[in-house]
């Protein structure tokens, strides 16, 4: 099902900090963090999600992520999915209490959205893309007006109730199992201490048109990057923050990750289907595939 296409529409900024399809974008919270977070008294449940296929192979490494997630101050719920729809993977999430989180690894199923808007320049377009939103906003109403199958309005609250991160190695150059063996164990080090990143934090801001005059452009170059800057700034000692039209692209985007930092944010024009940065006035190469697999999953 997937396409890959250059989106024309640069109708929306897309703020990524969770896993596409077939590419990985991590971001990091220093531990000491997470462990504030739920001494806070915050809901700290958070669902390890697995696919029958994978559990058994990985069962060892489950089991370490969950002590080490633990000692951390999490409440960790295993679930093993085999058959059940998206519907009935919401409805079981619905009902964990205090849930903040899930992970889910392996070919957990999805759903995907449709709609027809307008790009900044008045011209329509239709798209549909798969949308983990739906497991995140636990309390909305999605509906499928047409009855094809695709989800295309959200009625009531649609932000978010809880986050998602997907590990989907299935479709990425590799042995799926191996290339999750890998992520636990280095997972493992980053939570136990041996593995350290330093405590910096990246900040990446592309344009929303190849004109870059629009106000979207402005303010996510502007008065966005700004504050992010200065809420970063509270929590890492170094914030770099690159927003320059002349060096923002792929492959510049793609050296920097290649640096050691606790935390990266990227907002560039984005979709289902990768990153689409814009350079020099014109459309730059995308990321999709190729960046899990360049920069070792
Ligand atoms: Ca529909
Ligand atoms: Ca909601």
């Amino acid at each position: 099902m997937v396409s890959r296409r250059v989106p024309a529409i640069p109708l929306c900024m897309i703020l990524l900090a969770q896993l596409g399809f077939g590419f990985v974008v991590t971001t990091g919270r220093p531990l000491s963090r997470q462990l504030s977070l739920s001494q806070a008294g915050r809901p700290d449940v958070i669902c390890l999600m697995v696919k029958d296929t994978v559990y058994g192979p990985l069962e060892e490494k489950f089991q370490r992520w969950k002590t080490d997630k633990e000692k951390l101050g999490a409440s960790i719920v295993v679930k093993i999915i085999s058959s059940e729809s998206p519907s009935q993977i919401r409805s079981f999430l619905k009902n964990v209490t205090n849930l903040a989180g899930c992970l889910m690894v392996g070919d957990i199923p999805y759903v995907e959205f449709e709609w027809n808007y307008s790009d900044v320049y008045g011209k329509q377009f239709y798209d549909r893309f798969p949308s983990d939103l739906y497991f995140m906003d636990l309390s909305g109403d999605w509906v499928d007006s047409n009855g094809n199958g695709v989800y295309d309005k959200i009625l009531g609250d649609l932000g978010p109730e809880i986050w998602v991160g997907r590990l989907k190695t299935s479709n990425l150059s590799g042995n799926e199992i191996d290339l999750l063996k890998h992520y636990f164990d280095k997972n493992h080090d980053y939570l136990t201490g041996a593995l350290t990143m330093p405590p910096r934090a990246l900040i990446y801001v592309d344009e929303s048109t190849p004109e870059a005059t629009d106000s979207a452009t402005e303010y996510y170059t502007g008065e966005l990057a700004l504050k992010t800057r200065d809420a970063l700034s509270k929590i890492y000692p170094e914030v770099v923050l690159v927003r320059s039209l002349e060096y923002t692209n792929a492959s510049d985007y793609l050296n920097r990750l290649r640096e050691s930092w606790s935390l990266v944010r990227l907002n560039v024009h984005s979709g289902g289907f990768g990153h689409y940065f814009i350079y020099d006035g014109k459309w730059d190469c995308s990321i999709h595939q190729h960046l899990s697999g360049s920069l070792g999953l």
